[in-house]
């Protein structure tokens, strides 16, 4: 009933069971061994790495627990509005190192490992990254958690449990990317906690019958079970710990008994297949759309998991559901988790009898949506035919909001039938398509994008009618952030060391309050402060070495500036851009006499990122980036003053070691194409120098911490469009356009990095359409790139630059992204766990 008295028994003997994390060594070692005997049934006596990571973790685990119970028994306390974060993607990477640093318990486990004869940093390596994420977008999510929990907001986060993350990426004996599976899960997974009590039946495809009261009946089809797996977010300096909650789906029943019965084996496994495909693997596609029914089906899933769970919860409170919005707030981020809209009207209209009009109502004050691309190819837009296949009642639902909609929209602008066909959520063609943008626009509280000039774009594009039928003030911007635990505290514990000693404040103030950095200005020009700053860069510079050394087998230049650029593989993001810039510095190193050549700045170029498999374009720069590569570092004219890699596998875990080593990284994107940008903004906090055009969240980056910090080139968004149309109707031929292209592109075809023939699709890119516009950046590219040289020879005022750009990035922690949401957006307030 709910109503019995808790807990069970006799209070007090519950009271005595309870435990306080224990945080001291001895109780350390005492719990790991305690684990090695119990969790693994193994023994001190031939205990490996792995084995000793996992109890070491597990016994952590113990202690995140505990404040994870806490936290979630105040939230069932005290009855605050939570905000629930619904993405497809968390780019978790590690979670151990992050977990003791926020727990502050890294110095006793180190020694407490060292008691029982391991050493804490081999342990570390030992866990898989949980890449459950294609990019940026993952990532952010993953940093909104941490930041959630830091600042004690009750967020949970809500998404996929992928059996298989994003492809392990191999470099073929050519030089292409090969994809492999990523089998994450395939020893214990010490961080999870399998929820066998927290399941859903999610159905999909049957009939949906209308009933005579604007209802419906959906039978039939197919149903699949959504088991729940929570994973620990614990906070910085706190016991507040939210949950990221992944569903992993199965079948409702085992396999099926009657052809098992009639001796049909395959078929009687076959639906148990189906319903377990659903969560086996990420769709490995970042800033397009794929079309795929096995997708939508994952969306689908997802969804309705999280919101039977929302809505469960929220029964227990017995308030009537209009309060809805009073306790919820569903951050939908991209249009991924949209079908959540149409979820939650079901759920209302058909399973609690709310009427329609009172549903939108509370549909549209619990929803918000991010949106974070402009890119027309990543605008999701689901055909008719298969959606009303798979989800019939959701298509119903769809038809009714718009009518609905629309009827407002003509009575807002009458006669304007132009206007309605622009708005309407079902776009005209062979097939109609359901424009899931405009849906999750409508059926949202706000609107924002993740940085100003992106945020600024939306309103004039795929917002302008609805900023135009809404009004401004429906849509925002929030400018995305990074957590400085990871992004600095953890991956970079050299310079972390460094600023707490010049701040003279403890670690804790300075990573909750970012601000705080500024602090650093006053010491921006002292000789002492530089040469410490300069060696903590040259330290994480020889642990890159150290690792390229230990993966390629080869012996990397660590006095020579490191250029990094890693990111996914993007034609927007213009790799091309900087491998044609590498080839044209490669001709300009050789044309010069030896002597010439002493005077030229030493570059090591790094370069990582994995290519969607289907897309071949973004392949071919792979391929290149590697051949060139090959020929370049083998030519001894050239050596010492210019190496280029490319580290295959790019993960969050390699990036923790490139951006604490970076002097300089590169974001190079067509004016108007790149959302925000988030490593921008990693690179930078670590004191590495920016090559950047004026795009996303780079002009803010310029704008904290002074133009002159940052080596800003190429042509503005607003030039854009016309130079597009330019290229399209009165094109000029690249040789006049931009003759040190020409030659970059013609050397290339003429098989100077392999055979030309094979790169040929992607010089034709350029060479016709030039969509990118790399012909029109090219040279201002090269000249950024010049006066990086020059003021890197002066290693003053590098460095002074250096320890401005990192002193100024307080804006760019993800705990003021995270407060901006909270109070812009949620309307939901900080919870502390005492
Ligand atoms: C990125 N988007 C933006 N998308 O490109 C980047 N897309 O500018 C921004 O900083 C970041 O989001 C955070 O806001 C993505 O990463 C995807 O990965 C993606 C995945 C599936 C479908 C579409």
């Amino acid at each position: 009933t709910g109503k019995e008295k808790w807990p069970r028994g006799d209070e007090k003997v519950w009271k005595d069971g309870l435990r306080a994390a224990d945080d001291d060594v001895p109780s350390i070692t005492k719990s790991i061994v305690h684990h090695v005997q119990t969790s693994l049934s193994r023994q001190a006596y031939n205990l490996d790495d792995l084995g000793a990571y996992q109890a070491t973790a597990l016994s952590a685990k113990d202690n995140m627990l505990l404040n994870w119970n806490e936290t979630q028994l105040a939230y069932t306390r005290k009855q605050p509005k939570r905000a629930y974060y619904l993405c497809i993607e968390y780019l978790m990477g590690r979670t151990f190192d992050n977990a003791l640093l926020n727990l502050g318990l890294k110095d006793q486990y180190h020694e407490g490992v060292g008691k029982l004869g391991f050493n804490l940093e081999d342990l570390l390596t030992q866990e898989r990254d949980a890449a459950l994420g294609n990019g940026g977008l993952g990532r952010l999510a993953a940093c909104y958690l941490d930041s959630s929990s830091s600042q004690e907001l009750p967020v949970w986060g809500y998404s996929l449990r992928y059996k298989y993350g994003i492809f392990q990426q191999l470099i073929a004996p050519d030089g292409s990317q090969l994809e492999a599976p990523d089998p994450w899960l395939e020893h214990l997974n010490p961080f999870e906690i399998p929820r066998y009590d927290v399941q859903y039946e999610i159905r999909f495809y049957g009939q949906a019958e209308r009933t005579a009261d604007g209802r419906a009946v959906w039978s039939g089809g197919q149903e699949v079970l959504a088991l729940a797996y929570d994973v620990m977010i614990p906070g910085y300096g706190t016991k507040n710990t939210n949950n990221l909650r992944l569903w992993e789906s199965k079948p409702k029943r085992g396999f099926d008994l009657q052809s098992f019965n009639a001796g049909d084996y395959e078929r009687a496994v076959e639906a148990s297949n189906s319903a377990e495909a659903i969560t086996s693997v990420l769709y490995p596609n970042d800033n397009t759309t794929f079309g795929k029914e096995l997708r939508l089906k994952q969306q689908y899933f997802w969804t309705a998991a999280s919101l039977a769970d929302i809505i469960r919860r929220f029964k227990s409170l017995e308030k009537p559901f209009s309060a809805l919005p009073d306790y919820a707030a569903i951050q939908l981020n991209d249009t991924h988790p949209t079908l959540a809209i149409p979820e939650l009207m079901r759920i209302l209209v058909d399973e609690e009898e709310v009427p329609w009009n009172s549903a939108w109502d509370i549909v549209t004050n619990t929803f918000f949506f991010t949106n974070h691309t402009v890119l027309p190819e990543a605008l999701e837009k689901w055909p008719v035919p298969l959606f009303e296949h798979l989800l019939p009642r959701h298509l119903q639902i769809i038809y009714d909001i718009n009518m609905t909609f629309l009827q407002s929209v003509e009575k807002k602008f009458p006669g304007d039938r132009e206007r309605l066909s622009r708005m309407s959520l079902i776009e005209e063609g062979f097939p109609k398509q359901i424009r899931m943008a405009y849906l999750a626009i409508i059926g949202s509280r706000k609107v924002n994008g993740v940085a100003e000039l992106h945020s600024q774009l939306l309103k004039a594009t795929i917002c302008k009618d609805f900023v135009e039928f809404y009004g401004i003030s429906k849509f925002g911007n929030v400018t995305n952030g990074v957590t400085p635990r990871r992004w600095l505290d953890q991956c970079n514990p050299g310079l972390s060391a460094l600023i707490t000693e010049t701040l003279k404040i403890p670690k804790s103030e300075w990573l909750k309050d970012l601000k705080k950095l500024e602090g650093l200005i006053k010491y921006a020009d002292d000789p002492q402060f530089q040469k410490k700053w300069a060696a903590v860069k040259q330290t994480n510079k020889e642990r890159l070495a150290q690792y390229v050394e230990a993966t390629l087998g080869v012996k990397v230049n660590a006095k020579a500036m490191f250029d990094v650029q890693v990111k996914r593989l993007h034609e927007y993001k213009r790799q091309t851009l900087n491998i044609f810039g590498v080839i044209h510095r490669y001709f300009t190193l050789k044309a010069m006499t030896p002597e010439e050549r002493k005077k030229a700045n030493p570059r090591v170029v790094f370069f990582a990122g994995k290519a969607a498999p289907g897309y071949y374009i973004a392949k071919l720069v792979i391929r290149l980036i590697v051949n060139v590569a090959r020929v370049v570092n083998a030519d001894p004219d050239t050596k010492d003053y210019l190496e280029v890699y490319f580290l295959p596998d790019y993960s969050v875990s390699l990036a923790e070691l490139l951006v604490p080593a970076s002097n300089i990284s590169q974001h190079i994107s067509t004016a108007g194409t790149e959302a925000s940008g988030t490593s921008n903004m990693k690179f930078c906090l670590n004191g590495g120098l920016l090559v950047g055009t004026v795009d996303g969240a780079n002009i803010e980056i310029g704008e904290e911490i002074g133009e002159e910090n940052v080596f800003f080139f190429g042509h503005l968004t607003e030039a854009v469009e016309d130079l597009r149309y330019q290229h399209t109707y009165h094109p000029v031929p690249i040789e006049q356009k931009c003759p040190a292209l020409a030659h970059v592109l013609n050397e290339i075809s003429a098989g100077k990095f392999g055979d030309g023939q094979t790169y040929e699709p992607l010089l034709n890119t350029v060479r016709h359409h030039d969509h990118y516009l790399l012909t029109e950046d090219f040279q201002s590219y090269i000249d950024a790139l010049k006066l990086v040289d020059e003021a890197y020879l002066n290693q003053t005022t590098w460095l002074k630059k250096s320890i401005i750009t990192c002193a100024k990035m307080g804006k760019f922690s993800s705990d003021r992204a995270i407060l901006d949401y909270a109070e812009e957006y949620w309307s939901i307030e900080p919870l502390k766990v005492e």
